[in-house]
């Protein structure tokens, strides 16, 4: 399939990169390494070739230019010799960092946010996901803007850039960026709302929700449409899924349940990301269980593992009980990781998205877990207020039915947060037994 590209991405396909780590002690050299090495892979998602990849080991943080002046004139060397397009640092700087290295690079320089938010944008698909990645990137360039104009001016003709740039110029552009970030926020309320609506309905009906979450690649769509007749794109890449795709499963013990596959997360995940993608993830702090996707083949599992509880931590649900599915356990290395893995979490299974093997377990834990999100309940609704049976069976799902001497009892099952508004009706299971028990028959179910 070909991927729409929403026209935003400044990582031209076929650029040559190189790519920079800065560590300030020597023990974060491995996991500076392996970040590279998952850097290397994004560029290549944009289709750059990554030319050389290095770790700087700087003792002191260098305000005006990220690295020593000394080593970037050493690199400047590097550059030119390797005809690099581009210099992609791991980690965000400052836009004025960014501005003196382009000068004393001569070249491009951008970040691991802008390579990211790159991906994003040729990903996005629906309205609300190109919305909201146009929103993270004019964020994103807003501070910057100085420096796109030094870029664009640099590159020769065929962009449109009638003479110099001028602050006057920067300041029409200013204004611009910040009307259509307006517009933008707009938009995507109306577009939430609908959204919030649909919740709203799956709720009232009943829905138990679970939430697919994880780091990138880790599998999450090949389960969903493993556990479900879904149809969403799996590929050996990062990011291939920004939209939210939602479908019934079938339960062992027949909760009705709907389970989602969204966004996956990535270590570094730009802030400016988490807050365009909030209204998304927004959905996922209201899931009812989350299945944490974990791809146990990868070396680097429990760096990736503790990504993913950062990012829950920034969005506030770094507490939810959350069930990890270990996936990818048809492999060598998914096998072995997969068993430690499992015995260390108390709601852990192995699994594999992609022979089956462990799916009908992973299914059995949820389907345990959504019913304990879910109470039983016994309700007597006094007659004068019969009216309000309609709203209790949008509400929840009612197990029986039926007339009592004082009022309607009802037993039903319902979400926590459904249930609060009929506690003034709530009776023991005892007397819920006895007022149906003086009256004869008439119990439908
Ligand atoms: N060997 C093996 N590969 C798997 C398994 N599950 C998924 N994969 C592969 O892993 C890659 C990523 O799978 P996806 O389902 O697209 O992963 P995702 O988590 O949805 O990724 P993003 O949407 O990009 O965040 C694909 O190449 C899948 O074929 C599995 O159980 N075993
Ligand atoms: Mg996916």
């Amino acid at each position: 399939m070909k991927e729409k590209t929403t026209g935003w991405a400044t990582t031209p396909p076929g650029e040559r990169c190189l790519l920079l780590s800065v560590i300030r002690n020597k023990d974060d050299e491995w996991p500076a390494n392996d970040s590279l090495q998952e850097l290397a892979r994004l560029v290549h998602a944009l289709g750059g070739t990554v030319v050389q990849q290095q770790v700087l080991k700087q003792r002191a943080v260098q305000s005006s230019h990220y690295i020593g002046k000394g080593t970037a004139e050493i690199l400047a060397g590097v550059i030119q010799e390797q005809q690099c397009d581009c210099v992609i640092f791991d980690d965000e700087m400052t836009p004025a960092q960014g501005r003196n290295l382009e000068a004393a690079f001569n070249c491009r320089v951008v970040d691991r946010t802008q390579v990211i938010l790159d991906i994003f944008a040729r990903h996005a698909k629906t309205r609300e996901g190109i919305l909201q990645i146009e929103l993270a990137l004019l964020n994103y360039q807003l501070p910057r803007l100085r420096r796109l104009w030094t870029h664009l001016e640099r590159q020769t003709g065929g962009i449109g850039i009638r003479g110099g740039p001028g602050e006057k110029q920067m300041e029409v552009d200013r204004r611009r960026i910040k009307e259509r970030i307006t517009r933008i926020q707009k938009d995507l309320k109306d577009v939430r709302r609908h959204r919030q609506e649909l919740r709203r309905g799956r709720k009232r009906h009943g829905w138990a929700t679970a939430y697919l979450i994880g780091y990138t690649n880790a599998g999450k769509s090949t389960l969903l449409n493993a556990l479900t007749e879904a149809d969403v794109e799996v590929k050996d890449a990062l990011f291939v899924t920004l939209d939210t795709t939602v479908r019934k499963v079938e339960l062992p013990n027949q909760l009705p349940a709907l389970i989602s596959d969204t966004v996956g997360f990535i270590n570094k995940l730009p802030h400016h990301l988490i807050e365009a993608f909030r209204a998304t993830l927004e959905e996922v702090m209201e899931a009812d269980v989350l299945v944490h996707v974990v791809d146990a083949s990868c070396e680097q599992v429990e760096e990736q593992i503790s990504a993913v509880h950062r990012v829950l931590d920034e969005l506030g649900i770094g507490d939810r009980q959350t069930i990890m599915a270990m996936n990818k356990m048809d492999t060598p290395m998914g096998a072995m990781q997969a068993e430690r893995l499992s015995k260390m979490h108390r709601l852990a299974v192995p699994i594999s998205a992609k022979t089956g093997e462990g799916l009908p377990n992973l299914l059995a834990l949820l389907a345990d877990q959504l019913r304990s999100s879910f109470r039983e309940r016994y309700l007597r609704i006094p007659f004068a207020e019969a009216q309000k049976q309609a709203a209790i069976h949008t509400h929840g799902t009612v197990l029986e039915q039926g007339t009592g001497p004082s009022g309607i009892l009802m037993h039903v099952r319902m979400q926590e947060a459904m249930s609060g508004r009929y506690a003034a009706y709530e009776i023991t299971q005892t007397v819920y037994d006895e007022e149906k028990s003086k009256v004869d028959g008439e119990y439908n179910a």
